[in-house]
C-alpha cells in the first residue's frame, strides 16, 4: 500500500484507581497512538511506553522522537510499505522496539483492513474467545488488597495476578489464598525487584501453588533466573527479559523459565510476538499475553493475539473498565470470564471519535 501520512495523537487516560507495581505508581496512561493513512485503508497502533523509562528503557516522548526523526523517513524511502518491510527497516536501529511495533501495527491494520481480514486469522488464531485475568497492584493494606481481589472474582475474572516486592509478598499471597482458597488460580508478579540472594526468601511462596512467579530478577539476570529456578517449586515465568524471538529460545535453553509472557510492545510487534509463540511451543513453554494497560485499540490487538493456540495460561488482558471509565472504543466486557476476539478486519476495532477527541492532548500529522 501506499501511505501518505501518520497521524500521531497524545491520550491521556485517566485510570480507575491508581497501579502500583514494584517500579512505581500509576495515576493516567498517557499514550501514543499512532494512525496510518493509506491510499486502501488507515489502521491504529498503540505504543504501550510510559511516561518514564521505568518498565523499560522506553518512554512516551522517546517513542515520538524515534518515530518521527527515524522511523517514518526511513519508511518514505521505500517505494511500497508493509508490516513485513517495515519490521525489515526499522532493524537497523537499535532497541526502541514499543515505538517500532506501534508503527508496524498501525500498518498491518491498514494493510488487514484492505485486505478485509481480521488480525486474528492473520497470525494463526484458532479460538473466539479468550480468557482473562487480571492483575492487581501493591496496596497501602491487605483488607483494601482483598477487598480489591474480591471485587475481580465477583466481577468473573478466572486468575489473579497480584504485584509483589520486598515487603509486600509473603503476607498478601497467604492471605489471598487463606480468604479465597486452593482452586483459584494465582499468580507474582516481581517486575525485577529481587536479587539470587534473595532465593530462600522467595523459596517460602511454593507453600502457597501459584501458578507462576513472573520475572523475580533484573532484565538482564537470565542466568540468575536459571539458577533461581533450581531453588524454587514455583514455575518461573519471564516479562522484561524476553526481547525476541532469540532470547526466548536463550532463556529456555538456559532453563531460565517455564512460561513466557508476551507483549507485543516489548519484542518490537506481532510478527515478533507470533514467533516468541512459535519458540515456546516448538519447546513445550506456555505463554500468555501480557498487558501494558491498553486502550481498546492496543486491547483488540492483545485479545488477537491471546487466541493463538499455544496461549493456555489466562492473560492479563482485562476488560476495559478493569482501567479505564470510559475507553475510546466499543468496551472489551467480560462474558463469562473471556473477552470475545475481534472478528471484524486489522485489529477489529475502531475509536468512537467523541470519546477519542475527549482524551486527546495533541495531534501532529507527518506526510510520509
Ligand atoms: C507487567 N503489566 O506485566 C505490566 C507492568 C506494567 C498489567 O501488570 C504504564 C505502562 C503502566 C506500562 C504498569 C501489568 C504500567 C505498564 C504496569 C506496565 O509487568
Ligand atoms: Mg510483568
Amino acid at each position: 500500500m501506499k501511505f501518505t501520512g501518520f497521524e500521531l495523537r497524545r491520550v491521556a487516560m485517566p485510570l480507575v484507581t491508581p497501579f502500583r507495581t514494584s517500579f512505581g505508581v500509576e495515576h493516567a496512561r498517557d499514550v501514543l497512538l499512532v494512525k496510518a493513512v493509506g491510499d486502501q485503508a488507515e489502521g491504529w497502533g498503540e505504543c504501550v511506553a510510559s511516561y518514564a523509562p521505568l518498565y523499560s528503557s522506553e518512554y512516551t516522548d522517546g517513542a515520538v522522537e524515534v518515530i518521527r526523526r527515524y522511523l517514518l523517513p526511513a519508511l518514505g524511502q521505500l517505494s511500497t510499505v508493509d508490516a513485513t518491510g517495515a519490521e525489515r527497516t526499522f532493524a537497523r536501529f537499535k532497541g526502541h522496539p514499543m515505538a517500532k511495533a506501534a508503527v508496524q501495527t498501525a500498518i498491518l491494520d491498514a494493510e488487514l483492513r484492505a485486505a478485509g481480514m481480521p488480525l486474528s486469522a492473520y497470525l494463526g488464531a484458532t479460538k473466539p474467545a479468550v480468557p482473562a485475568g487480571v492483575s492487581v497492584g501493591i496496596m497501602d493494606s491487605i483488607p483494601q488488597l482483598l477487598d480489591a481481589v474480591s471485587s475481580y472474582l465477583d466481577g468473573g475474572y478466572l486468575r489473579i495476578k497480584l504485584k509483589i516486592e520486598p515487603g509486600w509478598d509473603l503476607a498478601p499471597v497467604r492471605a489471598v489464598r487463606e480468604r479465597f482458597g486452593d482452586a483459584m488460580l494465582l499468580q507474582v508478579d516481581a517486575n525485577t525487584a529481587y536479587t539470587l540472594a534473595d532465593a530462600r526468601h522467595l523459596a517460602q511462596l511454593d507453600a502457597f501453588d501459584l501458578l507462576l512467579m513472573e520475572q523475580p530478577l533484573p532484565e538482564d539476570d537470565v542466568r540468575g533466573h536459571a539458577e533461581l529456578a533450581r531453588h524454587l517449586r514455583t514455575p518461573i515465568c519471564l516479562d522484561e527479559s524476553i526481547t525476541s524471538a532469540r532470547a526466548a529460545a536463550d532463556a529456555i535453553a538456559l532453563g531460565a523459565c517455564a512460561i513466557v509472557n508476551i507483549k507485543p510492545g516489548r519484542v518490537g510487534g506481532y510478527l515478533e510476538a507470533r514467533r516468541v509463540h512459535d519458540v515456546c511451543a516448538a519447546n513445550g513453554i506456555a505463554v500468555w499475553a501480557g498487558g501494558m494497560l491498553e486502550t481498546g485499540l492496543g486491547r483488540a490487538a492483545n485479545v488477537a493475539l491471546a487466541a493463538l493456540p499455544n496461549f493456555t495460561l489466562p492473560g492479563d488482558t482485562s476488560a476495559s473498565d478493569r482501567y479505564f471509565a470510559r475507553d475510546i472504543t466499543r468496551p472489551f466486557v467480560l462474558e463469562d470470564g473471556h473477552l470475545r476476539v475481534p472478528t471484524g478486519p486489522g485489529i477489529g476495532v475502531d475509536p468512537d471519535p467523541d470519546a477519542l477527541g475527549e482524551v486527546t492532548t495533541s495531534v501532529d500529522w507527518l506526510p510520509l
